[in-house]
C-alpha cells in the first residue's frame, strides 16, 4: 500500500554531477547551505561523482557551474512509494530445491523491508544469545546477538544511518544464514563467535517508516540544545572527533558531529559495550550505498593505517567473492582516499581505540541507480553476495598469524560535556543565581 509520508519529495530528482575541477567543486560545495533551496547531498562533494537530490527549480543554480551531469533518479517520491511494496517472486523461482532449514533463500521475510519490531522478533527467534547494549535517545533497547563458539570475535553492525534500509536487512539476513544448517556456517562458527548488532539507530529507522516521518532521514532523533534534531552517529565516535573538515559543526546538517564525542546515547552505548567484548578480530559496519570496502583511516588522507596491506587484501578477497557471484563491482580503499574525509566514524574508532585490526565499513548496493531506495527484490541477492564476501574476509583473517593491530590504540579523551552546556539558562555564574534565589526566599 502506498505510504503517505509527511515529508514529500514530489518534484525532486537525484542528479549525478561529475566534478572535474577545483572551481566546480567549490561552486557545488558553496550551494550546500543555500538559504532557499535544499541541496541534499547523497554523497559528499569531491572530485568525481557527486549525487545530489534537488528540485528542478534548484538545478538552475548548479547547471551553469558544473559542466557534466545526468539524472540518476527522475522521481524520488515515486521510488519511495514503490519501495514500500513487497517483492513477489515469479513462481518459477519458487521451484528450486533448497533445504527447509535454510532461513535465507525464499524466505518471504526478506521480500520486503521490515519494521524494527519485526527485525528484533525475527532475531529473537533464531536461538542466539541476546545481550542488551544500551538505550537509544527515545529509550528503545539496542541488542546484540551472539552466534557460534569460536575464540575469535567478529562484529557486524547495521542501521547506524536511518535511511540505509538495506543495512539492517542484510545483518538480519546474515543472522539467518548463521542460524541455518549449512556447512559453511557451521565451520565458520567453530572458529568465530559472531556478534551481530542488527539495528543501532532504531529511533531514526522508525522515523523513516512512519506516516508522519521522513524516508530520507539519516541521523538519530536526539533533540539538540538549539532544538534542532539529530546527531550523525557516524561522526560522533570518540576518536579524532574534532578533526577539521571531517564533519559538520552545524546542528541542522546531515553530518552534524554533535556537541562532544559520545553525546549521542547510541554511540556511547556501543562504544562502552564493545570495549568490554573480548578477542575482537574484526568489526564491520554495514552502510549503503556505493559498493565499496572502506577501511581506516577516514579522518586523514595523509597517513595510511599501519595495517593497510592486510586491510586492503582482505577487502579485495571480499570484493572478489562478490564479483564472482553476480558480477557486482565493489571498489576497495581507505575511507578518506576512496570516499572523503570523515572524523568520529565507527571504523576509525574500532581500529584506533578498540584496537580491532580488521575494522571496515562496507557500502552495499547500489551505485546510485536507486541509492538509498534500493528495491526490496534486491535484499536476497545483496544478502547472498555479501555473506559470500564476509566469508572470504574471515577466511583471510583465519590465515593471518598475527591478529594484533600494528597501531597502538589511543585512550579516548574525556567525553564530559563542555561546561557551557551545563551552565544555567540565564548564562550567569552559579553564585549570582544563588544570590537571587536567597533574595527571593528572603522577601
Ligand atoms: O559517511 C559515512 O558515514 C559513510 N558513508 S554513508 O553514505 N553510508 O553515510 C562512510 C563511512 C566510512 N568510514 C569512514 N569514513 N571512516
Ligand atoms: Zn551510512
Amino acid at each position: 500500500m502506498a505510504q503517505l509520508l509527511a515529508v514529500s519529495y514530489e518534484g525532486q530528482k537525484v542528479y549525478r554531477f561529475t566534478i572535474s575541477t577545483k572551481e566546480e567543486l567549490d561552486a557545488l560545495t558553496n550551494l550546500k547551505d543555500h538559504p532557499e533551496f535544499k541541496f541534499d547531498f547523497w554523497s559528499s562533494p569531491k572530485i568525481g561523482n557527486v549525487d545530489v537530490k534537488l528540485s528542478d527549480s534548484a538545478l538552475q543554480f548548479v547547471s551553469p557551474l558544473v559542466n557534466n551531469y545526468t539524472v540518476l533518479i527522475p522521481d524520488v517520491e515515486k521510488l519511495i512509494q514503490e519501495q514500500a511494496i513487497p517483492y513477489t517472486p515469479p513462481s518459477s523461482k519458487l521451484q528450486t530445491n533448497h533445504s527447509t532449514s535454510d532461513l535465507t533463500i525464499q524466505n518471504p521475510f526478506f521480500y520486503t523491508y521490515q519494521n524494527s519490531s519485526a527485525i528484533f522478533q525475527f532475531m529473537d527467534g533464531l536461538g542466539a544469545k541476546k545481550d542488551f547494549i544500551g538505550y537509544t535517545f527515545k529509550q528503545q533497547q539496542i541488542f546484540g546477538y551472539y552466534f557460534g563458539t569460536g575464540n575469535k570475535t567478529a562484529i557486524v553492525q547495521g542501521g547506524l544511518h536511518a535511511r540505509e534500509w538495506i543495512s539492517p536487512a542484510f545483518v538480519v539476513y546474515l543472522a539467518a544464514f548463521l542460524a541455518g544448517s549449512s556447512q559453511a556456517a557451521k565451520s565458520l562458527l567453530a572458529e568465530y563467535t559472531v556478534l551481530l548488532v542488527p539495528l543501532v539507530n532504531i529511533d531514526g529507522y522508525d522515523y523513516t517508516r512512519r506516516a508522519d516521518g521522513d524516508r530520507l532521514w539519516r541521523k538519530n532523533m536526539q533533540i539538540n540544545n538549539d532544538s534542532t534534531v539529530g546527531i550523525d552517529l557516524n561522526r560522533n565516535y570518540n576518536f579524532k572527533w574534532d578533526t577539521p573538515g571531517g564533519a559538520s559543526l552545524d546542528s541542522m546538517n546531515e553530518t552534524y558531529r554533535g556537541p562532544y564525542p559520545n553525546a549521542a546515547p547510541e554511540t556511547k552505548a556501543l562504544s562502552e559495550y564493545l570495549a568490554k567484548v573480548q578477542n575482537k578480530v574484526s568489526y564491520i559496519d554495514i552502510h549503503s550505498y556505493g559498493q565499496a570496502f572502506l577501511y581506516p583511516w577516514g579522518y586523514t588522507c595523509t597517513v595510511s593505517s599501519p595495517d593497510e596491506p592486510d586491510l586492503r587484501s582482505s577487502s579485495f578477497a571480499g570484493a572478489q567473492a562478490i564479483a564472482s557471484l553476480y558480477g557486482t563491482f565493489y571498489t576497495v580503499g581507505s575511507s578518506c582516499s576512496n570516499l572523503y574525509q570523515t572524523s568520529g566514524a565507527s571504523d576509525d574508532y574500532a581500529y584506533g581505540v578498540l584496537g580491532v585490526k580488521y575494522a571496515m565499513t562496507i557500502e552495499l548496493r547500489d551505485e546510485g541507480q536507486y541509492g538509498f531506495l534500493l528495491p526490496p527484490e534486491q535484499i536476497i541477492p545483496v544478502g547472498t553476495e555479501t555473506v559470500a564476501a564476509l566469508l572470504a574476509v574471515w577466511e583471510y583473517i583465519s590465515k593471518d598469524s598475527n591478529l594484533t593491530s600494528k597501531y597502538i590504540p589511543q585512550t579516548p579523551t574525556s567525553t564530559i560535556p563542555p561546561t557551557h552546556t551545563v551552565t544555567q539558562s540565564s548564562g550567569q555564574p552559579l553564585p549570582v543565581q544563588l544570590f537571587w534565589l536567597l533574595f527571593i526566599f528572603a522577601i
